[in-house]
């Protein structure tokens, strides 16, 4: 490609509201552009880079045997309607209506679509397992979309999906496609960790997350400093080691702590530790309340409130709520005496706390000596969040933290969708049964961003050689001389016989600033036809290494196969 004829606007500024390197630099070197909060075009060196990571998707996707096919981003609303998920998504979901006001949503992921596509094409467990994919623009009106490719409201996704007659045959495509993930975000240079994950509304039980490791990154990954465990925070149990100390239980006593209310304000004030204290919250759980306990130096993990439940919705109590049900306000709660109409339920580590101190649901006043199941009841599991230092749930090593984005995420999802769309299949036996189903996704531009985010340096983006726009970037340093235009005319036309992508900058610009826009573009290997191009020598540069060496133009090409090979 020449540079004088495509459209390569880089920018010398960093961009305002541009707040992570790979949303600046994937603007500055010209690869997108915005055309509103959250919803990009992708420019001709955007466009390369996202089919380079298409293809490696699509390789491995049918290596492991998942067919491509392109279902429509127009969904009829009575599809979603049929899974009940048009009622239980909110203002994420993308909705439109068309000139005869029939109800669409635009596609923020495909369940409902694939699973009433084999409802109506597959009747026999002969024609099992089947596994499907797509690449295709998704959907989602985030809120808060940022960090440019990183959350987006229209952005590039695969999404598989896998049906079968039996539990083993998923576990098989499963284990299959974690493989592939694990492929391709090798081929794509990615520092990736594949973590046991949270299955959040997709019910299902198996399921894990495949996070580049970034300082950025939304999710926190909780990993085992010895082993390979590694999982979401979200999910990551506690492993329950705690022992009831032996001191004797003293006699509960009725403290004033005036206008004391979090937990470090009664620590301090009472003079304790905050792991003397047992911190209460008041949770919503769908339609009921539940009073949940932790140690008042562990933090409530909702998510595994929500799973243990099994609650679509799990949400603090408001300030009104918690005054109507408690008759206190939030600083003041406690579990004894609650009224029956509110479950209480408590973390393991409350369970081993001797004279701790709670909250005595009245305005002002704490319990202290307070001790579990002599004071009040309480059921028992696992509702805190981990932390650096616990013991790694496999029983090795201890847990650390890291920062990670999600690029890929498995799924054994079940019967949810299949049951309550009907897509069954008879049995060998003649028997109709629910097709139990697989999904998969990869955000596919937010790996080109999180390639962005790893690959890059002061002066740009540093492409991987698997992903990058092109492989060598050919420089005429001065286009007003003869002699330099035509050897790069020639060696231009000579690589590409020798089909290497090649971008040549031919455009009647300072030696500087085609240095500069090819700093910032990142290809690999850069050829510099400048003053000793009448003696047919070139120069060759590695971008990544910054090393530069003079090439006689007969050994270009093997210079550039046996750099490219590294
Ligand atoms: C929606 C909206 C947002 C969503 C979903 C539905 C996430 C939704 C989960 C998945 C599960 C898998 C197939 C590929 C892999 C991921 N956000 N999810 O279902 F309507 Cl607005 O997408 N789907």
């Amino acid at each position: 490609m020449r540079q004088s004829s495509t459209l390569i606007p880089t920018l010398r500024e960093v961009p305002a509201d541009a707040e992570v390197t790979s949303h600046q630099l994937l603007l500055r070197a010209g690869f997108m552009r915005q055309n509103a909060s959250g919803v990009y075009s992708f420019l001709p060196l955007g466009k390369r880079v996202l089919q380079k990571v298409e293809q490696i998707v699509r390789e491995e996707m049918d290596r492991a045997g998942s067919v491509e096919l392109l279902m429509p981003a127009l969904q009829q609303a009575e599809l979603w309607q049929e899974s009940g998920r048009w009622y239980s998504y909110g203002p994420e979901l993308m909705r439109m209506k068309d000139r005869h006001s029939r109800e669409f949503a635009l596609g923020a992921t495909h369940e409902e679509v694939i699973t009433s596509l084999l409802r109506d094409e597959v009747k026999s467990y002969k024609r099992l397992p089947l596994n499907l994919y797509q690449i295709q623009a998704k959907f989602r009106d985030e809120k808060r979309p940022r960090f440019g490719l990183l959350r987006g409201r229209e952005f590039i996704m695969k999404d598989a999906y896998s049906f079968h007659a039996s539990q083993e045959s998923l576990d098989q495509v499963y284990d299959q496609m974690y493989a592939a993930y694990s492929r391709i975000f090798e081929r794509c240079g990615l520092n990736f960790r594949a973590v046991i994950a949270d299955s959040g509304a997709m019910g299902g039980k198996d399921t894990h997350e495949f996070m580049v490791l970034s300082e950025i990154g939304e999710d926190t990954i909780a990993y085992s400093d010895t082993s390979s465990y590694a999982a979401n925070i979200e999910m990551a149990p506690v492993i329950n080691t705690y022992e009831k100390s032996d001191v004797a239980e003293e006699e509960l006593v009725k403290v004033e702590t005036p206008a004391q209310h979090t937990i470090d304000e009664v620590a301090a004030f009472l003079n304790v530790e905050a792991a003397a204290c047992i911190k209460s919250l008041l949770f919503k759980v769908d339609d009921r309340f539940v009073l949940v306990l932790v140690r008042g130096d562990h933090e409530v993990n909702d998510i595994k409130v929500k799973n243990y439940f099994e609650a679509s919705v799990v949400e603090l109590a408001t300030p009104q709520e918690t005054k109507e049900i408690m008759a206190c306000a939030v600083g003041s709660l406690g579990p004894i005496g609650v009224s029956e109409s509110v479950e209480v339920v408590a973390d393991h580590a409350v369970k081993a706390m001797v004279n701790g101190v709670c909250g005595a649901n009245e305005e002002g006043y704490h319990y202290t000596n307070v001790n579990p199941e002599r004071d009040f009841k309480a059921t028992y599991e696992d509702f805190r969040f981990i932390e650096e230092g616990d013991l790694s749930p496999d029983g090795q090593g201890v847990i650390k933290f890291a920062k990670g984005i999600e690029v890929g995420h498995v799924f054994k999802l079940g019967t949810r969708y299949s049951e309550a769309m009907g897509a069954t299949y008879l049995d060998e036996n003649g028997r109709t049964q629910p097709m139990i189903m697989g999904c998969y996704g990869i955000g596919v531009s937010r790996t080109l961003a999180a390639i962005a985010e790893q690959y890059n340096d002061e002066k740009g983006l540093v492409w991987p050689a698997n992903v990058s726009p092109y492989q060598v970037h050919l420089i005429t340093v001065n286009t007003k001389n003869d002699e330099q235009r035509e050897l790069g005319e020639k060696l231009y036309n000579s690589l590409l016989d020798r089909r290497f992508e090649v971008l040549l900058d031919d455009r009647q610009e300072r030696a500087g600033v085609k240095f500069a826009d090819s700093d910032l573009i990142g290809i690999p290997l850069r050829v510099t036809v400048g003053k000793r191009a009448s003696e047919g020598i070139v120069e060759v540069k590695v971008r990544k290494s910054g090393e530069s060496f003079e090439v006689s133009v007969d050994q270009l090409e093997a210079t550039l196969t046996e750099l490219l090979s590294k």
